[in-house]
């Protein structure tokens, strides 16, 4: 399918809106959904929209992109900063990865300033809250037109 992006969220994003809201915003992860599904169908695009509390499925996620998709939004959580696998899965996929932090990590403890996943991403967004998956969308349809 032409423009189809995957949009991949890890761990503990599934409570987005009641965990840490003085970090996270008080949007929850389907507000963020339906804000990039509404995005993606202005810019053509369709979405595939994941979050998993496990690693596993997240890297079965990009390998199911391999075949299908285009392109890769991926906020891996927590992962980012520990999952040389999911650093590997993203290796294996050919076009454009973007990564998404809602916080900005670099302002925050150290251990969240090193990141596996930008040793593949071809962006970054930090600390622009649940808007950086818009921006990130917005992004991705510069890159895939
Ligand atoms: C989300 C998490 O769950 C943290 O583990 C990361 C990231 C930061 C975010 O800002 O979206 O360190």
């Amino acid at each position: 399918m032409p423009g189809l992006v995957f949009i991949l969220n890890g761990p503990n994003l599934n409570l987005l809106g009641r965990r840490q809201p003085e970090i996270y915003g008080a949007e929850t992860l389907a507000d963020v959904e339906q804000g990039c599904r509404s995005l993606a169908a202005a810019e053509g695009l369709e979405i595939r929209f994941h979050q998993s509390n496990r690693e596993y499925e997240l890297i079965d996620w990009v390998h199911e992109a391999r075949d299908v998709a285009q392109g890769i939004i991926i906020n891996p959580a927590a992962f980012t900063h520990t999952s040389v696998a999911l650093l590997d899965a993203l290796h294996t996929f050919e076009g454009p990865v973007l990564e998404v932090h809602i916080s900005n990590v670099h302002k925050r403890e150290s251990f969240r300033h090193h990141s596996y996943v930008s040793l593949r991403a071809d962006g970054v967004i930090a600390g622009f809250g649940t808007e950086g998956y818009l921006l990130a969308l917005r992004r991705m349809a510069t890159l895939l037109r």
